[in-house]
């Protein structure tokens, strides 16, 4: 396509997934960019070179000279807007935004938005999962794992979309159908000045929406601004018209709209408290797009889960192993043990690795009340051996060891759980990895 004539000057910053999906939809648009990254070798490097060889490429450190050149920088979520020289492209009067900035414009089809700190990617698979049994022509992904921008196509129905902080960020606007925030606890603490800038970059997925999804238990969930949306809540424990909830009653726990019992708790495949709240948030969010109730139900029922999130793994002597590699922060720990407790049992907890600037100090309840002992490995297991003290506690160099170390601590009837509390970077690829490590040193014993 021949390239336009036009006064946009854009400069695309990273050139990871999202630096590339938005060369691509760029280039297919018209325009001319160019692309910077602050790594030599980025990861998107031999893919532009044959599919963009004219498009010119800055590797190696951010300067801010070049970046003031233009008038709209395209930044990637890895990339943090306050890097100086991204400041100094604002500064010069540049438009800074995202690549869910791009989408928003050329998406013909309404948008569910999703974000929070824990329990994204289990609620936007699964509203993704109804939609689809309702026989919606659906795109699902963000931060889950395909760039927004290579989810745009013509004959698509619903757009359901993961955002992370990072993402939200550099967006405007989103103007979603309906958007929520799952929770708020503390995560990226190492990107961000403090909570409150965290909490407000989440805040933005409200900007625009329709209908607000809101978990009624969690102060932080509610917009700050309310322009003319409309609300729907979901909380635990608190019948009230119009919204999800949860009811124990001879039966069971059931998951409750308004006043009528729903669906039964221990019918459900998600195991524990913490996916209550993700089916809750679900079924409100499919509502809020005209979702068919029974529909949803019954995906719900169906739905397994992804790898790594309280994922099963074997029983061994006794004795089960749960892989969740994806608690990579403090709150997702904490939810997994509060939600794999159980009067059969202890817990040994298997935690540790980049603790991400993260204060620890909410672990320490729940693991000396439920844990019979952990295993710390990784960088940050100093600062996490500093809260738990209410429990014997080993170090050890690997997760193999920390495998071992935990079968050797574990009784018959307890869990061994791995939920790192941590980012894995400081020893794995990413998550996925080192849940795949523990697997097999769980199959190994
Ligand atoms: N980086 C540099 N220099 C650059 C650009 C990037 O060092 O110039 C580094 C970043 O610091 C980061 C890595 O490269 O460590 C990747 O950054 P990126 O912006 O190129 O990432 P993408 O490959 O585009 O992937 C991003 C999301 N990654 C991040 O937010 C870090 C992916 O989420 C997302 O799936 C993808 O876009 C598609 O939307 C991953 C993630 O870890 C899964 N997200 C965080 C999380 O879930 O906690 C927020
Ligand atoms: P995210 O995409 O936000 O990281 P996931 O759905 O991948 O969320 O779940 C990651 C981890 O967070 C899970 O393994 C579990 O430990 C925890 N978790 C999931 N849902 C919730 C929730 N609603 N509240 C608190 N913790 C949760």
């Amino acid at each position: 396509m021949a390239l336009i004539a036009t006064d946009r000057h854009i400069l695309i910053v990273g050139l990871g997934k999202t630096g590339l999906s938005c060369v691509r939809f760029l280039r297919g648009q018209g325009h001319d960019v160019v692309v910077a990254d602050s790594r030599i070798q980025p990861p998107g490097l031999e893919t532009l070179q044959s599919e963009f060889p004219d498009v010119v490429l800055h590797c190696g450190p951010f300067n801010g000279d070049l970046f003031s050149q233009f008038n709209e920088l395209i930044v990637s979520p890895g990339v943090a807007v306050s890097e100086p020289a991204i400041v100094a492209a604002r500064q010069a009067g540049a438009r800074i935004r995202g690549d869910i900035d791009l989408f928003r414009e050329a998406a013909k089809a309404p948008i569910v938005a999703i974000t929070g700190s824990n329990g994204k990617s289990t609620v936007t698979m699964l509203v993704g999962e109804m939609a689809r049994a309702a026989g919606k022509r659906v795109a699902v992904g963000g931060n889950l794992g395909t760039p927004a921008l290579e989810l745009l196509a013509d004959d698509i129905e619903l757009y359901v979309m993961e955002l992370s902080s990072f993402q939200l960020e550099t967006t405007e606007r989103l103007d979603a159908e309906v958007a929520t925030v799952l929770n708020i606890s503390d995560d990226h603490m190492d990107r961000y000045s403090g909570r409150e800038e965290y909490f407000k970059a989440k805040q933005r997925i409200y900007n625009g929406c329709r209908t607000a999804v809101i978990n009624l238990d969690d102060p932080l969930s509610s917009p700050l601004v309310r322009t003319d949306m409309t609300l729907r809540g979901f909380a635990m424990h608190s019948i009230n018209p119009g919204i999800y909830s949860t009811r124990e009653d001879d039966e069971g726990v059931w998951i409750t709209r308004g006043l009528e019992n729903l669906v039964r708790a221990d019918t459900l495949t998600l195991r524990g408290t913490h996916n209550l709240m993700n089916v809750m948030a679900a079924l409100a969010l499919g509502e809020a797009v005209g979702l068919p109730l029974d529909v949803m139900v019954q995906t719900a029922q169906s739905f397994t889960g992804l790898r790594h999130r309280c994922q099963p793994v074997r029983t061994l002597d006794g004795v089960e192993y749960i892989n969740d590699s994806k608690g990579t922060n403090v709150g997702a720990s904490v939810a997994a043990i509060n939600s794999l407790a159980s009067e059969r049992g202890k817990i040994v907890l298997i935690a540790g690795g980049d603790g991400k600037g993260a204060d620890f100090a909410p672990l320490s309840a729940p693991v000396e009340r439920h844990c019979r002992g952990v295993i710390l490995f990784g960088r940050d297991a100093p600062r996490l051996a500093e809260v738990l003290t209410g429990v014997p506690v080993e170090r050890v160099d690997s997760l193999e060891a920390a495998v071992k170390a935990a079968a050797a601590m574990a009784a018959p009837g307890d869990i061994v759980l791995l939920s790192p509390a941590c980012a894995s970077f400081d020893m794995f690829r990413h998550y996925e990895e080192r849940g795949e490590r523990f697997i097999s040193a769980v199959e190994a014993l």
